[in-house]
């Protein structure tokens, strides 16, 4: 089974990792492309240093193709963008913003741009400014959401534009897959469950939490604030849902205060396994993940079941 996303990107299967900040570094995108996938280089808040780094150790691990993730609420957007340009990277993904003005930038480097859009308009206007394809996400990611669900937003998107459509939120297994390819997606991207996978070095607690977490486990903090981020409930997630409902109810709510609660706590979660303090980031899915697993058995898994229900459901129709 390949997809046009296959031939754009040089990959074997139409799986692209997610690129969790914190989590996606070098073993595990390395992992994910020698596997088939794509695998991407996460670089969240990261100073230019490190993301050049990350580029230099991903390159002594794998010989396949690979992505690097530009968070463009980083502080050090611009030059993260100019080396990643001058790295020789192919594929660039964006997120928490519009990569619009870096556009050129990407283009003349010859590098893939493919965004991360919550909405069809933004969809839209990626497509218009020359993004090669998109990645929608649903509300039922883990870390910073749009508004829409992955089954009512793909189908959206996949009607406005005409560049191939990557689902992300809420695919959990090969039937998520299957039912994103049944809603027009070229392929899929997946985060939390390769958190889980064992090239990932995310800390064991986070992991643990993630295969202990029951469908309803996660939440959802920043609503009110303007930027919501999907977690695994614990004794932050209470804190900061107690002083949300605080700060709403004042005349002047301070912003500040329950920003501030969240600041460093991804870090806390994902390298020192805080299950109390941490910002354990993850999607709905995580109730559906059961065990730890490599990142070839996690795509050939994807692969084969999405396989297997795709004939499964052509049998049991008749003309
Ligand atoms: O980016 C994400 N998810 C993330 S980033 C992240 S790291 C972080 N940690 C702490 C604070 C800040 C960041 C954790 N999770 N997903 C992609 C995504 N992008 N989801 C939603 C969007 C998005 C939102 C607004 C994309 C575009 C957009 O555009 C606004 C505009 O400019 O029109």
């Amino acid at each position: 089974m390949k997809s046009v996303l296959c031939e754009m990107l040089g990959i074997e299967y139409p799986i692209i990792q997610g690129a969790m900040a914190w989590v996606a570094d070098a073993d595990l995108a390395s992992a994910v492309s020698n596997a088939g996938g794509l695998g991407m280089i996460g670089t969240g808040h990261d100073p230019v240093e490190i993301v050049n780094e990350k580029i230099a150790d991903m390159k002594t691990k794998t010989d396949k193709p690979f992505g690097v993730n530009i968070m463009l609420l980083n502080s050090h957007v611009e030059e993260v963008v100019k080396a990643v340009c001058a790295s020789g990277v192919k594929v660039v993904t964006t997120g928490a913003g519009s990569p619009g003005k870096y556009m050129d930038q990407f283009k003349a480097a010859g590098i893939s741009v493919i965004p991360v859009v919550a909405s069809v308009a933004l969809a839209r206007r990626m497509e218009k400014d020359g993004a090669d394809a998109v990645i929608i996400e649903g509300m039922e990611s883990g870390g910073h959401i749009g508004k829409s669900t992955t089954i009512t937003l793909l189908p959206q998107v996949v009607d406005a534009v005409d560049v191939p459509v990557i689902a992300a939120g809420g695919i959990g297994d090969g039937r998520g897959m299957a039912a994103a390819f049944m809603l027009g997606a070229a392929g899929v991207q997946v985060g939390t469950r390769f958190v889980v996978a064992r090239e990932s070095n995310a800390h064991q607690n986070f992991k643990d939490a993630i295969l202990k977490a029951k469908d309803i486990d996660t939440v959802v903090t920043g609503l009110i604030t303007g930027h919501p981020v999907r977690v695994l409930r614990n004794r932050l997630t209470r804190e900061y849902l107690k002083a949300e409902k605080e700060e709403t109810s004042k005349e002047k709510p301070d912003f500040d205060r329950l920003e501030k609660i969240g600041t460093g706590a991804l870090r806390k979660a994902v390298v020192e396994g805080d299950k109390n303090y941490g910002s354990m980031m993850a999607g709905q899915i995580a109730g559906m993940i059961t065990k730890e697993e490599t990142c070839k058995e996690i795509i050939e898994d994807y692969m084969t079941t999405s396989k297997k229900m795709i004939l499964a459901q052509a049998k049991l129709w008749t003309e």
